[in-house]
């Protein structure tokens, strides 16, 4: 699958960071393919992580998620959905590797500036929840 979801979360949408972001991913290979801008209601964002409702970080997660707006894209790219996962870093800024998104503007384990598909299957789940299928073909 050569397509990906990524989501500018709301800690590096608010801290002015989206245009930088986007430019380190176009410059990692990938192009934009479908985008938007949005501020997930509680249901939205509680639905989004619903894999994660009973980990003890879910609550605060989902709170994180809605505290303002944040931007859903699609990216596309030979091996998009490991390819992202190593563009963004481990999700703990602190253990990320050098050079990734995330170990350069996260601020935190919660406040990780980016989310990326986890896997195919889980990607195509995710683009389907922001995107319809005019939009990611337009
Ligand atoms: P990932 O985004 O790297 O795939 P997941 O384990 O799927 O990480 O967790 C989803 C999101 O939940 C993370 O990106 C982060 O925002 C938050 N999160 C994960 N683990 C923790 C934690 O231990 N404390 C606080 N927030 C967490
Ligand atoms: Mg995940």
């Amino acid at each position: 699958m050569n397509q990906t979801l990524a989501i500018i979360k709301p800690d590096a949408t608010a801290g002015g960071k989206a245009g930088l972001i986007l430019a380190q991913l176009e410059s990692a290979g990938f192009t934009l393919r479908a985008a938007r801008m949005l501020t997930m209601t509680r249901a939205q964002a509680g639905s989004f992580y619903a894999v994660h409702r009973e980990r003890p970080f879910y609550d605060s997660l989902v709170a994180f998620m809605t505290s303002g707006p944040c931007i859903p894209m699609v990216l596309e790219g030979s091996a998009a959905v490991p390819r992202l996962r190593e563009v963004i870093g481990a999700t703990d800024p602190a253990e990320a590797a050098e050079g990734t998104v995330r170990r350069l503007h996260a601020e935190s384990k919660e406040r990780n500036a980016i989310h990326g598909s986890d896997s195919d299957e889980n990607a195509r789940r995710e683009i389907a929840f922001f995107f319809s299928g005019a939009e990611r073909l337009g």
